[in-house]
């Protein structure tokens, strides 16, 4: 599948503070120890702290579009390594959908060739819905229909070679604890305007988290476990992106709302460069057209 490239900002690589919270996200110790244990203490400062300093300067990773190829649905349960995802708003080019992003993105990063197939609810092909209820992303391969994100991630890690995608046992609740997409999806959808100013606060404490953990890392880390990407990275950065891409617009918040110094915005910067990243996005306007009817 072809996709989009990026054009990055140069960011410059992180320089971490020497601060250690490891344990509020982890439970265990920190790397750099005896810096850690007020750490969720700390959340609330932290926020309000960064509340303080939101200055909205748009500056932003910006994607241009270059090629994009669509599949037809076949009817068929096809021979290749296909990935079933949701249509965009003309039922034909791939939707948006975060969980897809994380799928072809580990596929990539283990250099497996795959295709990509788009169905509206009413183009889905009858053995999709048989055998796993409709439910996308579905990859198949060999013959056999896997769903689920969440475990398509880790099925994909243990079945292809390559690079092994593996989060490290001491980060494994990383992505549940951060709570990143729920707080970016129920701030994007919230169309009362009363409970955004709450909605901001609990997507803040959750970026805070992540930062937190980030903080934790060794100076120079890349990625969030380490200096290769994992399956924890496919499930963050298509999370940053519908912020960057969706909430921006929706919202008039996003990571470019924050210092350029500050560790997600350096994260996330340096990701998009990644083709993995860049060559697996849906285009922006689809992330936008797709929160927009979400809201509706
Ligand atoms: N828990 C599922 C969630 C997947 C999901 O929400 N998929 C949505 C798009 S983001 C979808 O495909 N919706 C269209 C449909 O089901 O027909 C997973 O992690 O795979």
């Amino acid at each position: 599948m072809d996709g989009l490239v990026f054009t990055p900002s140069a960011a410059p690589h992180a320089t971490r503070a020497p601060c250690a919270v490891h344990a509020a996200l982890h439970g265990t110790p920190s790397v750099r120890p005896g810096a850690g244990g007020a750490a969720f203490g700390a959340v609330s400062g932290l926020v309000a702290a960064l509340v303080a300093s939101q200055m909205a300067k748009p500056r932003s990773v910006r994607p241009r579009r270059v090629k994009h190829v669509c599949m037809a649905v076949p009817t068929e349960k096809p021979m290749r390594t296909t990935v079933f995802t949701k249509a965009a708003l003309d039922g034909v080019s791939p939707g948006d959908c975060p969980f897809t992003h994380g799928v072809l993105m580990a596929l990539k990063l283990k250099g497996v060739d795959y295709d990509v197939v788009a169905c509206s609810p009413t183009t889905k092909p009858p053995w999709l819905l048989q055998e796993v209820g409709g439910q996308m992303p579905c990859v198949v391969h060999q013959g056999v229909a896997h769903v689920e994100s969440g475990k398509i991630l880790k099925w994909i890690d243990q079945t292809f070679p390559g690079p092994t995608l593996a989060v490290p046992s001491d980060f494994e609740e990383l992505v549940s604890r951060a709570g990143l997409f729920a707080a970016i999806a129920e701030y994007t959808k919230n169309t009362d305007s009363s409970k955004d100013a709450d909605l901001l606060v609990t997507l803040q404490m959750a970026l805070t988290r992540f930062r937190m953990h980030l903080f934790s890392l060794p100076i120079g880390t890349q990625y969030a476990c380490g200096n290769a990407l994992t399956l924890a990275d496919c499930e963050l950065l298509p999370a940053l992106y519908v912020l960057q891409n969706a909430t921006a617009p929706l919202k008039g918040w996003s990571l470019n709302n924050l210092p350029e110094s500050d560790e997600i915005r350096q994260y996330y910067n340096r990701a998009s460069t990644l083709p993995a990243f860049a060559q697996t996005c849906y285009p922006p306007n689809v992330a936008l057209q797709g929160w927009t009817a979400a809201r509706s």
